[in-house]
């Protein structure tokens, strides 16, 4: 099946460069034209789907859950989804697989910046209020995060453009024969 839906799906931590990873993704998927690309970004979604959730463990699962739906149906219907929440938690994750495996294929990408080097960004100024205790359950630093051991991707924006890890990661949906 040459042109089976797939889901890319990006986590790691607040601030790690998964929106701007997922955008620049995005804009090349379309350019290719074929078929629609649908982004699911973390504060979007929790803007538009998930708006009366907070951040404790069943919160953050149940939003992850949502997103997973989502990309499965679009997965279903021969689309491509990308998503890009932080998803802190293996087991989740794995739901998530399982549900869009069953419709095409599941790439998950650890974004796998460190927690010092967004900590350092601190592009949005959270990680100052998380420290000072402003922000409860902020992710990475009083709440955790699994780093995924089976992701079919790991990029390292430490050191890598950001154009360049969205061409990895085309790189990659070739290899596996997705587009
Ligand atoms: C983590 C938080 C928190 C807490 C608010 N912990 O960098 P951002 O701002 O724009 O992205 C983060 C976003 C995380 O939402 P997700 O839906 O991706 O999280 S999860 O997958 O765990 O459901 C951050 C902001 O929300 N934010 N409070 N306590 N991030």
């Amino acid at each position: 099946r040459a042109q089976q839906g797939f889901t890319v799906f990006f986590t790691g931590l607040s601030g790690s460069g998964k929106s701007t990873v997922a955008n620049a993704l995005m804009v090349k998927l379309m350019e290719m034209g074929g078929r629609p690309v649908t982004l699911l970004d973390g504060d979007v979604v929790r803007k538009h789907l998930s708006s009366e959730l907070g951040f404790s463990k069943e919160h953050r699962d149940i939003n992850i859950k949502r997103i997973g739906y989502v990309a499965s149906e679009i997965t279903k219907n021969g689309g491509i989804a990308i998503c890009a929440p932080i998803a802190p938690y293996t087991a989740t994750r794995r739901a998530v697989r399982e549900m869009i495996e069953q419709y095409g294929a599941f790439v998950e990408i650890h974004v796998a910046t460190s927690l010092e080097e967004c900590e350092r960004r601190d592009r949005k100024g959270l990680y100052k209020l998380a420290r000072e205790g402003k922000i409860k359950e902020f992710t990475g630093i009083s709440d955790p995060y699994e780093a995924p051991g089976n992701a079919e991707l790991v990029l390292d924006t430490e050191n890598v453009e950001v154009d360049h890890c969205a061409h990895q990661v085309l790189l990659k949906l070739e290899a596996m024969g997705l587009i």
